[in-house]
């Protein structure tokens, strides 16, 4: 059999076909640089998010008001960690290091989710985190299931059975407070009221300012757009909303019976643009947790390679 080398254009139209045909790819098939280098930033600032997503609920562990409340806070906060492992993993398999991605996350190259830089300031934001920020989360993950890249698409199918978990939990333990007395219900529509915007924020800039999306589309990378899963997201909160009895911090916010959808008012850009450029308000606390429990954990590392590299040369003794 003749084999035949094809050259880059050839090469770039093969992958085309077999991403338009709903191929997947896998990391030993050949792809543009350019898709590798988007998938890079994508999956690993989604791992970033995941990690440094455990600290504003690492917060409320030790104040977690009974012990069921802190038994399922601390299963969720170590999920989100493993969710980081799954996603570091699956991005190693295009070729960078795992010290490389966390290198870039701590010099202010890689971001995070905007949303990760606000403070848990009650425990009703505990709630608000499972029930709003999960909740987000899986509306845009749910989408990434079937993302071209195989690792990636692979480790959304579990994330999203655990964060379906986690956003239940949010979502009862503000039940409970809704229901509760005047001072919890009103701790309650207070939580709501801080982070209604910034979820919003979670889902990127407005398609018509979103830089990634054009390419991001047509390599089946995202398969929906920012503002079509934040719509996707409000239509469905709002009735829990109402459900709960409290009300969204949106005066705009109203029915649109033409399009089948709430119409909603403007986020304040100006607020994501600071948060995501690094002035949030939780911005530099996240990152210097990141750095020196970073520091602290080296030892760890150092010891269980010494240990492999003790074993290694047993075995090949
Ligand atoms: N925050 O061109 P686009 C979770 C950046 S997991 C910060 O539209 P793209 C679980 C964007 O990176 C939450 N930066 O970007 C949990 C880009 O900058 P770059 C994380 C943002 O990638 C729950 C620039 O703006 N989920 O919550 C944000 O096409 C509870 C222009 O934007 C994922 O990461 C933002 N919100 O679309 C954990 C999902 N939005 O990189 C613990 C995977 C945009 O060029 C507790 N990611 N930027 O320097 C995605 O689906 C996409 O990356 C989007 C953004 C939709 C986030």
């Amino acid at each position: 059999m003749t084999k035949f080398k094809l050259n880059q254009a050839e090469l770039e139209t093969a992958f085309q076909a077999r991403i338009d045909s709903e191929q997947k790819i896998e990391p030993k098939d050949w792809m543009p640089e350019g898709y590798r280098k988007n998938l890079i930033r994508q999956m690993s600032q989604h791992a970033h998010s995941e990690v440094i997503g455990m600290q504003p609920e690492g917060n409320w562990i030790l104040r977690a008001p009974t012990l069921r409340r802190k038994i399922v806070l601390l299963a969720k906060v170590q999920d989100e960690g493993g969710h980081g492992l799954y996603l570091y993993s699956a991005t190693e398999t295009l070729g960078i290091t795992r010290e490389e991605l966390i290198d870039a996350l701590h010099e202010g190259r890689a971001k995070y989710a905007s949303i990760f830089n606000y403070p848990s300031l009650t425990w009703a934001d505990i709630g608000t985190i499972g029930w709003l920020v999960d909740g987000a989360a899986i509306v845009n993950q749910i989408s990434l299931q079937r993302t071209s890249y195989g690792p990636y698409a692979r480790s959304m199918v579990r994330i999203c059975k655990e964060e379906s978990f986690h956003q239940r939990q949010g979502y009862e333990a503000l039940m409970v407070m809704a229901q509760g007395s005047s001072e919890q219900k009103q701790m309650a529509q207070d939580s709501l009221n801080r982070w209604w915007w910034p979820v919003l924020m979670m889902f990127g800039p407005h398609d018509s300012e979103s830089a990634n999306s054009a390419k991001s589309m047509k390599w089946k990378i995202k398969r929906k757009s920012n503002d079509e899963l934040r719509q996707a997201f409000i239509d469905q909160t709002i009735p829990q909303v109402e459900f709960l009895g409290l009300t969204v911090p949106d005066p705009d916010l109203k029915w649109n019976e033409a399009r089948g959808h709430y119409d909603f008012g403007e986020i304040d850009w100006a607020e994501f643009e600071r948060v995501i450029s690094g002035n949030g308000p939780c911005n530099r606390q996240r990152l210097e947790l990141h750095q020196r429990v970073d520091r602290e954990g080296q030892w760890v590392r150092d010891a269980l390679s010494a240990y492999e590299s003790k074993k290694r040369a047993r075995k090949a003794a």
